[in-house]
């Protein structure tokens, strides 16, 4: 019988083939899905989150695990839906208009699906109306954006002012993060929450929807 550590410690090598091949080995012997996803999967992309944040392992490893899991996830996604189990949430990201940078906004989406989330990716230079209409057509309870230039960080400011006008800032927890972003400064745009790194905006995404 597979033990799932040996799924979470393989993603977390970011050896995507053996962890695709263990998902189907789990499947085959009649694991539950849902146990698949949180002690393998899920488990391993938290653990690489952790070491992440403590510095003991860089982007190009958490790029890597995070390759590992959605080879899993593939295999596994059928199943779950099968069996009715259900994201956490559900995150509409982006990155701000004039802004091209997405290592760091592409990172904070993996750990996000790592810990369960659906992640609706906008990807660079996305205007204030696509953000609103984003949050119009996907009702995610979490709009999240980045930014990486202290020219383009002023543009999450017209994104809440849009969510307001557009009576939709109640629907939706507004998460930001960017290398020039503070937590002063998500108080004063009002944004709901600043997260300084990728791990920290699984965990605090997490809050806000339990
Ligand atoms: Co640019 N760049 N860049 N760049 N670039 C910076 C940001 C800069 C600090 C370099 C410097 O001058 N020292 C500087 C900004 C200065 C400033 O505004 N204060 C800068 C500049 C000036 C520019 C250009 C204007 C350069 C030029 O053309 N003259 C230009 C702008 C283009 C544009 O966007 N319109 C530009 C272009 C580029 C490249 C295209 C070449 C490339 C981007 C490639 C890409 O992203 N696909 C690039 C890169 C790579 C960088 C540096 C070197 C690295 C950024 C990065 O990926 N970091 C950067 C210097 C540096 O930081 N050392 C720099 C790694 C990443 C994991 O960290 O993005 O901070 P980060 O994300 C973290 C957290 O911030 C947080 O979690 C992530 C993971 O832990 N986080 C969130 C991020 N988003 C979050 C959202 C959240 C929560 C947390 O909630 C939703």
């Amino acid at each position: 019988m597979l033990d799932l550590n040996e799924i979470s410690e393989t993603l977390q090598r970011g050896n995507a083939g053996k962890v695709e091949e263990l998902v189907k080995q789990a499947l085959k012997e009649e694991v539950v899905p849902k146990d698949i996803l949180e002690n393998g999967l899920i488990k391993g992309m938290n653990t690489i989150g952790v070491k992440f944040k403590n510095n003991e392992v860089y982007v190009p490893e958490v790029l890597i695990a995070a390759r590992a899991m959605h080879a899993g996830m593939d295999v596994l996604k059928p199943k779950l839906a099968e069996t009715g189990v259900k994201n956490i949430g559900k995150v509409v990201i982006g990155t701000v208009k004039g802004d091209l940078h997405d290592i760091g906004k592409n990172l904070v989406k993996m750990m996000l699906e790592g810990a369960g989330f659906e992640v609706i990716d906008l990807g660079v230079d996305v205007s204030a109306e696509k953000f609103v209409s984003a949050v119009k057509e996907y009702h995610p309870d979490i709009l999240g954006m980045s930014a990486l230039l202290t020219t383009t960080m002023i543009n999450m400011t017209e994104v809440i002012q849009s969510l307001q006008s557009a009576e939709l800032r109640e629907r939706v927890k507004v998460m930001i993060g960017g290398a020039p972003i503070t937590q002063n400064y998500a108080e004063q745009i009002g944004a709901d929450g600043y997260s300084p790194d990728a791990a920290s905006a699984a965990e605090d995404a997490k809050k806000f929807v339990i």
